[in-house]
């Protein structure tokens, strides 16, 4: 029996009640929804839930097989490729370019797009990812996460998919989520119908429904940024982090920076928060900070604002902003809409001199 997916956690618990809801039953529920859906993009979902249980396979036993370390190369962002990189790329890349389901992708690992291959068809959607996001900290056990994001295609079907394919303001995304590989892993997606957790039982190899229609909590516990940097931090984004602290009077929010952003992202998810990663003036090479937009903060922008929060370059909508090349860096503000609401405040007025 499909179970109508709508409304709130409270409604689904109750839905499925004594059920044992797996991904794939809950995204099969959730395209019930959708007559006009033909399970093309629920197969992706499946391909992409599939991938992250052979990743967490690895990074959970990183410390015991021969998959720690680095390559010894450095990828298009100049960072040293590790291992565990390089294995979770491929997997993805590997699961999605025969299917038919996919016209083109790109990953953070690799300079241009990734063409499905002359001898596979070509299908309907576009897969960007950052494979293994955070991983400098895989050697210290610190939780590395995959970020995914998919588009329908705009190049015609049939044709091989193209750069503008992957060049779409985050206002197109169709499904967009991340797999967090910590204490437990965890698959967080959102198709725009509410932000879902599945929590994997490695025992039974399985995603169970743990954590249904996530919404961010209204009152915020945390921020997270790298106060190391501060100096080189615009006046506006030094006084806002001054708010943050409490210094005009206010009670203070607690910092915490795992500094690995899936793990920064889904604490504040799930307790309440703001995240940020803005310009800073250390590195000409990096004048609009360090994240990347297509990968990383569209995908995360596009399940904040799915969960009830908002994400900015400090000026406007994550969502808002028309890619011009596929690794474009942007300046991050993500957390409960207040919150970035009052930087975008801080930066209008200090930093761009407007009332
Ligand atoms: P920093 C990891 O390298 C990453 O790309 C994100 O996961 C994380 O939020 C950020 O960089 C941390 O950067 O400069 O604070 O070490």
């Amino acid at each position: 029996m499909s179970v109508a997916i709508n409304g709130d956690s409270a409604r689904v618990r109750e839905a499925y009640n004594g059920k044992i809801v797996t991904i794939e039953r809950f995204i099969l529920d959730q395209q019930r929804s959708h007559p006009e859906a033909t399970g093309t993009l629920t197969s992706l979902l499946y391909d992409i839930a599939l991938a992250a249980k052979l990743i967490a396979n690895k990074t959970t036993r990183a410390g015991l097989v021969d998959i720690l370390g680095s390559t010894g190369r450095y990828n298009v962002q100049g960072e040293e490729v590790q291992k565990l990189d390089e294995y979770a790329d491929s997997i993805l890349f590997k699961l999605n370019d025969h299917t038919g389901r996919v016209a083109v992708m790109a990953s953070e690992e690799h300079p241009d797009i990734l063409p499905i291959p002359d001898h596979y068809p070509t299908g309907p959607y576009v897969l960007l990812y950052d494979p293994l996001d955070g991983s400098s900290n895989i050697d210290v056990n610190v939780s590395v996460g995959t970020i995914f994001a998919i588009y329908r295609r705009r190049s015609p079907q049939g044709s091989p998919g193209s750069l503008e394919d992957c060049l779409q303001p985050g206002r197109a995304l169709v499904a967009a989520g991340y797999v967090i590989y910590g204490s437990s892993t965890m698959l967080v997606y959102s198709t725009g119908q509410g932000v879902h957790g599945f929590t994997l039982d490695p025992s039974v190899g399985e995603f169970f429904l743990s954590h249904p229609y996530i919404r961010m909590p209204a009152k915020p516990k945390y921020y997270s940024a790298n106060q190391g940097y501060t100096p080189f931090w615009s006046e506006g984004v030094r006084r806002f982090t001054e708010w943050l602290q409490g210094q005009d009077g206010g009670k203070p929010l607690s910092l915490r920076y795992i500094g690995s952003l899936v793990a920064d992202f889904h604490r504040n998810l799930l307790a309440g928060g703001i995240f940020y990663y803005p310009a800073d003036s250390r590195d000409p090479r990096y004048p609009s900070g360090k994240l990347r937009l297509i990968y990383e903060c569209a995908p995360m922008a596009f399940l904040a604002e799915q969960a009830g929060g908002a994400a900015s370059d400090g000026r406007r909508p994550i969502l808002d902003i028309q890619p011009q090349e596929l690794h474009q860096r942007t300046p991050f503000f993500v957390g409960n809409r207040e919150l970035v609401a009052k930087a975008e405040e801080y930066i209008r007025t200090y930093d761009e001199g407007q009332p």
